[in-house]
């Protein structure tokens, strides 16, 4: 189903009721269900909403309640994209009969589900251009099972099994650029976005489903456990990953990148790595190297970013 694009401008553009419901098992100040509640204010109509395994799914529908006021979809780990893609071809056979409505389709999952184990099923769903959204929560971890690292960990971020010590100072390799692998596939539109900016979200959410075909947003989503802050500081904490431009907020559509915030005085990475205890060791002067690494590393990924936009479309 395409929908219309109507951006907001003000909350009291949103409507009243909210389909993620409170009472849910997620931790307090937990991220990925700021992201749902965003999610649900912003579609315009009733979705269908297909969520992987994960901290998200797992919180939110403890057997026999569910904080969903949609039609809901748990699936495994893996196969997120291949199950909606499916919902959207049987809504388009039974829509064409007559027998139901059309409604837009999302699918959600994290970024274990989303980086790894699940980028089999997204590549095929992108590939053959089924027309749905694709959600990727990032709280930079395998964090239902107990903070595993993953395919989206940050550099030098201690996690259960990159854990910071005498052999390790955390995460030994970089995140994976997964707005570039979605957009070898040419999709129209994808997007970054963090909770902190609520309103471009939920504007990038509803331009997602304007679109006639496969979109992809990625939002990173604080984790107050995994990253180890005090509960309160979940979006201070997001807003600080744009400051410091250690997670730059863009979209591409049909091909051509936008940077929506353009940052004119960055602060320092470390204002941003000093608010998580999982960067704590890279405070040790023996470390303090790494920071400056993780520095070269954001500007250098500014610095592409902003060649991109200015070289024009991509595809
Ligand atoms: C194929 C498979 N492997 C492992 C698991 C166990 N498992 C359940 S949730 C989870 C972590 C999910 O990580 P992520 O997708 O990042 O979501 P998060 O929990 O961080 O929100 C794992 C490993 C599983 N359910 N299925
Ligand atoms: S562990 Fe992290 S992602 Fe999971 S419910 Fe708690 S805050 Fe949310
Ligand atoms: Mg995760």
């Amino acid at each position: 189903m395409t929908l219309e694009y109507k951006p907001i401008t003000k909350l009291s553009d949103l409507p009243e009721e909210n389909l993620f419901t409170s009472g849910h098992r997620l931790c307090a100040g937990c991220g990925p269900a700021i992201v749902a509640r965003l999610t649900l204010l912003a579609t315009q109509e009733k979705p269908i909403v297909v969520n992987a395994t994960g901290c998200l799914e797992v919180g939110s529908t403890l057997y026999p309640y569910s904080s969903w006021k949609v039609p809901w979809v748990h699936v495994t780990f893996e196969n997120a994209a291949a199950v909606a893609s499916g919902i959207v071809e049987a809504l388009n056979k039974l829509a064409s009969e007559g027998k139901t409505k059309e409604a837009p389709v999302i699918a959600i999952g994290g970024d274990g589900g989303t980086f790894d184990i699940g980028i089999q099923a997204i590549s095929g769903a992108l590939e053959r251009g089924h027309k749905f959204l694709y959600i990727c929560y990032d709280n930079e971890a395998y964090q239902n099972t107990g903070i595993q690292r993953s395919g989206a960990t940050p550099f030098g971020a201690a996690t259960t099994t990159s854990p910071a010590g005498r052999v390790i100072p955390g995460k030994q390799e970089r995140k994976k650029d997964l707005i570039g692998i979605v957009l070898g596939h040419h999709i129209p539109y994808a997007a970054t976005a963090t909770i902190a900016y609520y309103r471009d979200y939920i504007n990038k959410v509803r331009k997602a489903l304007s679109y006639n075909g496969p979109t992809f947003i990625h939002v990173l989503a604080p984790c107050t456990l995994g990253w180890r802050y005090d509960p309160s500081k979940t979006v201070e904490i997001s807003r600080l990953a744009v400051e410091t431009k250690f997670f730059p907020i863009y979209e591409v559509e049909n091909g051509s990148l936008k940077i929506n915030f353009r940052v004119p005085k960055p602060k320092p990475v470390e204002e941003y790595l000093k608010t998580q205890g999982r960067f704590a060791h890279l405070f040790k002067p023996e470390n303090r190297h790494l920071i400056e690494e993780i520095q070269k590393n954001v500007d250098e990924n500014w610095a592409r970013l902003e060649r991109i936009e200015k070289a024009g479309p991509i595809f």
